[in-house]
């Protein structure tokens, strides 16, 4: 039997062998994922995203439990952009399948990838479909939020959830990192420690005041203490409702055209990159053209504009 059919029998060492063919890129992964991407589309992708340490884990963990209640199959993956350690399962993850039933109801996958310059946000999607066309009904993306880069992760997500804790700073500490735009829930987690009544106050007020049409959604903000599972089933509550909120306003759908144009456009703009660039190899003498520019004979901007010409007379 291939893998691919092993895949689609439920066997998980083979889900994780065809994830790993896809993080590598592995030749002939553009027509695996094509492939799977045609079985895909059923699951809802949650993302939950704030500052490191904030309880981003802890919470996926509680949620996990949520949706095993009502007999929905989760898949993980948690992105953590900081670490040098890359593919499959990490000592944490380990750890933290002890938690749930070895039945293959729950699946981890870590995507520790420093480096893998602007990919992280399309690697991601592509484990997301592997996930999917596996049969997940949910899948959680847990990323640290820090910076626009991991931010874009968001762009495979239904809905995004982030969480800060009183030690993150205020609602303008949050703004700042951006997180403010991308928030469809916030959580205050970490509530039984002091401040988290207070910024969530605060952040409710900057919520306020900001523009809104009738009908928009209430962004809500909830206190939890992830470590004690308390609110968490209200996180999950309101996860159900804001999903049941934009399909009822064809936010859902509208939301998924956009990711997919996006999808096709990410993949057309690496292609053409990466084939204009690998063209330019050999046939160019860059060090005869720096020099001419060193010496004010040309400029990058005429230089890129003639390669350019040449490429689109040759393709
Ligand atoms: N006091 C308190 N501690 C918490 C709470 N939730 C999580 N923690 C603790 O905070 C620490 C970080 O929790 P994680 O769930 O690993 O946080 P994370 O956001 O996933 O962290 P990174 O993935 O490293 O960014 C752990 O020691 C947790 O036990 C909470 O509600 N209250
Ligand atoms: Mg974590």
């Amino acid at each position: 039997m291939t893998t691919l059919e092993k895949f689609y029998q439920g066997d998980i060492r083979a889900l994780s062998r065809i994830i790993s063919f896809i993080e590598n890129r592995t030749s002939g992964y553009r027509d695996l994922l094509g492939r799977l991407y045609e079985k895909a589309g059923r699951a809802l992708r949650i993302g939950l995203t704030g500052p490191p340490g904030g309880g981003k884990s802890t919470l996926v963990n509680g949620l996990i439990h949520e949706y095993l209640k009502i007999s929905q199959k989760v898949g993980v993956i948690a992105v953590d952009p900081t670490s040098p350690f890359t593919g499959g399962a990490l000592l944490g993850d380990r750890v933290r399948m002890n938690e749930f039933p070895a039945g293959g109801e729950v699946y981890f996958r870590s995507m520790a990838t420093r480096g893998a310059s602007g990919g992280l946000a399309s690697a991601t999607g592509n484990v997301a479909v592997a996930m999917d066309a596996f049969g997940f009904d949910v899948i959680l993306i847990e990323t640290v939020g820090v910076g626009q880069v991991e931010l874009d992760i968001i762009d495979t997500c239904d809905v995004v959830v982030v969480v800060i804790v009183p030690e993150s700073g205020d609602a303008v500490q949050t703004m700042k990192a951006g997180l403010m735009e991308i928030a469809d829930i916030f959580v205050v987690n970490k509530a039984d420690r002091p401040g988290a009544e207070k910024l969530a106050i605060n952040l409710k007020q900057t919520i306020q005041t900001k523009k809104k049409k009738d009908g928009d959604w209430n962004i809500p903000i909830i206190q939890t203490v992830a470590i004690n599972k308390k609110n968490v089933d209200l996180l999950f509550d309101k996860i159900n409702e804001y999903i049941a909120f934009i399909k009822d306003n064809s936010i859902f759908f509208a939301h998924r055209r956009q990711q997919i144009r996006k999808k096709i456009l990410n993949i057309l703009s690496n292609r053409f990159r990466i084939e204009f660039i690998s063209g330019l190899e050999g046939k160019v003498d860059f060090d005869q053209i720096i020099d001419d520019i060193l010496k004010g004979k040309t400029n990058p901007y005429k230089v890129s504009e003639e390669m350019y010409q040449q490429f689109k007379k040759i393709s």
